[in-house]
C-alpha cells in the first residue's frame, strides 16, 4: 500500500512538473538567429560559454561577464550594460582576464569574489587572479 501511495505521489508530481513546462515553452516566442528585424546583434563568445549578470561597474544596474574557458574567445569578457532597466543594450566586449575553468562568483562582504576548485579569488574585480588562496594549503598549515 505505501509503495501505491509512493508511485501515485510520483506520479503526480510527474504530471505536474511536465504540464508547467509545457505552460511556460508555449508563452515562449523562439527568436531566429541573424533576424533582420531586431535592432540587436547576436551575442556569442564561444564554448562553454558561462555568464554572470553582476555590476561590475558599480553603477547600479546589471552588466554581463562571460567566462568561456575555451575557443574561440577564451578570455573573461565584460559587456557593458548601457541602459539598465529589463531590456538592456550591451556594448561590445572587453577581455579582462584569462578564463579559468569552472569559474563562479560569488558576494563576500559586499564584494565579488571568485572561486575554482579549491582556489578563491578575493576582490576579484580588483585584482582578478591575483593573490589566490588555495584551501588545501590553508587546512594542510593549520594542523
Ligand atoms: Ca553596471
Amino acid at each position: 500500500m505505501a509503495q501505491m501511495r509512493t508511485i501515485l505521489t510520483l506520479t503526480t508530481i510527474l504530471c505536474f512538473c511536465i504540464g508547467v513546462a509545457q505552460t511556460k515553452q508555449d508563452n515562449l516566442l523562439r527568436i531566429k538567429y541573424n533576424n533582420p528585424e531586431l535592432q540587436s546583434a547576436d551575442l556569442g563568445v564561444g564554448l562553454w560559454a558561462w555568464p554572470f549578470a553582476v555590476d561590475f561597474d558599480k553603477d547600479g544596474d546589471l552588466d554581463l561577464l562571460v567566462n568561456c574557458p575555451d575557443k574561440p574567445f577564451n578570455g573573461l569578457w565584460f559587456f557593458e550594460n548601457t541602459t539598465g532597466g529589463k531590456n538592456p543594450v550591451l556594448k561590445s566586449p572587453v577581455k579582462l582576464a584569462k578564463s579559468q575553468r569552472n569559474l563562479q562568483l560569488s558576494v563576500e562582504n559586499g564584494e565579488y569574489v571568485a572561486m575554482t576548485p579549491n582556489v578563491k579569488y578575493p576582490s576579484f574585480f580588483k585584482t582578478f587572479y591575483q593573490k589566490p588562496i588555495h584551501f588545501l594549503q590553508r587546512i594542510f598549515l593549520q594542523k
